[in-house]
């Protein structure tokens, strides 16, 4: 049996270069955006096959890993998609959502339309996996199940991570959460035990795209020192 420990492989930066790092990453960082304005232009299965790839690095609850990316170019698909969201989003504006909600959303210019949609040229849809199908209780023939551990925790730190990786790798997105949205489901044939958890498209932004003008919190505001 393989030792159930190996050595760390870990490489330590020089203060210099660590220092450059982290100021380098926060730059890089501060020019992310969300996007609500997407170009058609295609963008290659390869980059967000790599980016995905980073998001699996993330740490989760007992190493259950317990996520899932379904990545939708179809363009069938994607309507279909768009429809259910719209459906959706359409009830959210005109009733579900209180006055108080929709003064928030205010400088952001949202509304039930959802072009993007149709027009990026990738939606990925992040799943939860809530618990894995471990086979049958052989004495009672009821389905037996591997409990998973801080699902929400490990997703939003993946998500966070491909939500980087896409940035790094020139690409804009938007974190996208339709509410309610058990219908992707259906659409995406995902059993019982997934729920979806956030919807991306990406690709580039048009080149007519605009963001609304607000500011992120400064280190101060976000950061004590004990
Ligand atoms: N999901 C809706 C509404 C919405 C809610 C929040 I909180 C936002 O930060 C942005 C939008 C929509 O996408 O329009």
């Amino acid at each position: 049996m393989s030792d159930p420990f190996q050595p760390l492989n870990f490489t330590r930066l020089d203060a210099d270069v660590q220092a450059r790092n982290a100021r380098q990453f926060f730059e890089h960082m501060q020019k992310r955006r969300s996007v609500r304005h997407f170009s058609p232009e295609p963008v290659s299965l390869d980059i967000i096959t790599d980016c995905i790839r980073a998001a699996g690095t993330a740490p989760s609850g007992a190493n259950r890993q317990p996520w899932r990316f379904i990545v939708v170019g179809d363009a069938s698909i994607k309507r279909k998609i768009r429809i259910a969201v719209e459906h959706e989003e359409r009830q959210n504006y005109e009733s579900r959502f209180p006055s108080e909600w929709k003064q928030a959303l205010a400088p952001l210019g949202t509304n039930h339309r959802k072009e993007y949609l149709d027009i990026a040229p990738w939606i990925i849809v992040v799943f939860k996996i809530n618990y894995e199908h471990a086979g049958v209780n052989t004495l009672r023939g009821t389905p037996m199940h591997t409990k998973h551990y801080y699902v929400t925790e490990s997703v939003g730190i993946a998500t966070g991570i491909l939500i980087s990786a896409l940035h790094h790798a020139g690409l804009a997105t938007l974190t996208h959460t339709p509410n309610p949205m058990n219908f992707l489901n259906d659409i995406l044939e995902r059993p019982r035990s997934e729920s979806p958890f956030v919807l991306l498209p990406v690709g580039y932004p048009s080149c007519d795209a605009t963001v609304p003008n607000i500011t992120r919190k400064t280190v101060e505001e976000i950061m004590l020192v004990f």
